[in-house]
């Protein structure tokens, strides 16, 4: 222990929580879940401020405002009408306490916008800024080493990159997003059948056969680091349904033969108001057991797992105890907030340790890596401030060493194992 500093025990809570600062700000990111894009993707790159102002979330909120618009109102704008409408009514018409407020903020104030200054100054920042220029800065400005993205083989614009060069920078991981197949099947299947596909309407064997090739093919095109689908709060497994059934015969079939990990996001209630677009799903408690048996009975495919309600939560860490390869992660959408974030991180610190991804941005503009991590790194240093300070209570020797290795597992080494990447 002699001689090295890091492997000196530290000796109080303070210097503790000093380590915990360096540590957290210093050890990169590996973000397992956005909807951001890497510059090949042209216009599906969401960045700037007023793609930051026009985020869904504050969608829903503005059109709680006072005096805000009605959800037909606001998409008959244009994005500057819009972002202004935002502007206006969530923090000029009253303090911009609310998370997506504050991120919007935390991200203008650490590209050294005085958020004082109003839109407009914000906007002359990025005047004579260059989408590279500004990648680079924001995965700096995040300490973001790496983002997944979210790769929709049926998105039309899209699918013209893939068939091109693909994602040319290593810092951008593409993930399959299926839920084209798994729950938009009826509306997608002529598209497959388009491509040369043999997929008739019900799911049959030969059907089967034809979806397995198709996801094969992505995989190969693609290489993602996983499949994923985003999953109703009805969700069933084994259920008689398309999705249960293509799960099934087509999914994990594919998962187990070309070595991808399925990743489910599940508890979506969608559209819950239509009018407010992508604004408009909601929350709803979904059923574990889905999760339990599908994990339990293909114990040669690795899982990870979300889930959007709070309720969720408690049995999620429960049967993650149970089944290794199901691997929970983030504090997904409307629990990505510090209250949930610092319940659900100490919960899944006293059940699982270190063998959990405790949490991922989700963000769908690129200026939101800078807010989302800032806000978690604050949580997660206080979360285990406590846990660390726990253990040094018992005697336990703590260096510096140690919390470097553990950070490090809990911000990019779990993903990368489990993946394998
Ligand atoms: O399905 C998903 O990946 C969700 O994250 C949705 O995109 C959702 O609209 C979202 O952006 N949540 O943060
Ligand atoms: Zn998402």
């Amino acid at each position: 222990m002699d001689g090295c500093p890091d492997c000196r025990p530290l000796a109080s809570r303070n210097e503790l929580e000093q380590v915990l600062t360096d540590v957290l700000d210093r050890t990169p990111i590996l973000d397992l879940h956005t909807h951001v894009y890497s510059a090949d993707f042209g216009d599906l790159l969401l960045w700037g401020v007023d793609e930051l102002i026009t985020y869904h979330y504050l969608i829903a909120e503005v059109c709680r405002a006072p005096h805000g618009p009605t959800p037909e109102q606001f998409y008959a704008m244009d994005k500057s009408r819009q972002a202004e409408c935002i502007w206006q009514n969530l923090f000029v018409d009253g303090s911009p306490v609310s998370e997506a407020c504050r991120g919007v903020l935390t991200t203008l104030s650490a590209l050294g916008i005085d958020v004082n200054d109003g839109l407009g100054a914000a906007r002359d920042y990025f005047i004579d800024v260059t989408v590279e220029q500004h990648i680079d800065r924001v995965l700096q400005l995040a300490n973001v080493e790496a983002v997944v993205m979210t790769n929709d083989p049926f998105d039309a614009l899209e699918r013209p990159v893939w068939e091109a060069d693909g994602c040319t920078d290593p810092r951008f991981i593409p993930a399959l997003r299926i839920d084209g197949v798994l729950v938009f099947w009826e509306q997608n299947r002529p598209i497959l059948e388009s491509w040369g596909y043999e997929v008739s309407g019900q799911p049959d064997r030969r059907t089967f056969g034809e979806v397995r090739r198709f996801l094969s093919d992505q995989v190969r095109c693609m290489k993602p680091a996983y499949m994923a689908v985003s999953l109703p709060d009805t969700f069933a497994y084994p259920a008689q349904t398309p999705t249960a059934a293509l799960i099934e015969n087509c999914v994990l079939p594919v998962a187990r033969e070309t070595g991808t990990p399925f990743a489910m996001m599940i508890g979506v209630k969608r559209q819950l108001n239509p009018a407010l677009k992508l604004a408009g799903d909601g929350v709803g408690k979904a059923d574990i057991r889905a999760v339990e048996t599908m994990c339990a009975t293909n114990p040669d495919v690795r899982f990870l797992v979300t889930m959007l309600s709070r309720e969720n939560q408690h049995e999620l860490c429960v049967a993650a105890r149970k089944l290794p390869n199901l691997m929970p992660f983030g504090c997904w959408w409307f629990l990505n907030d510090p209250s949930l974030i610092e319940e659900i991180t100490r919960m899944r610190l006293e059940l699982l340790g270190l063998s959990m991804v405790p949490q991922h941005s989700d963000a769908r503009i690129l200026d939101q890596l800078i807010y989302k991590w800032r806000h978690s790194r604050v949580v997660l240093h206080k979360v285990l401030t406590d846990k660390y300070d726990d253990l040094m209570a018992t005697g336990w020797a703590l260096t510096e060493e140690a919390v470097e290795a553990d950070v490090t597992r809990l911000l990019s080494g779990n993903f990368r194992e489990f993946v394998g990447l």
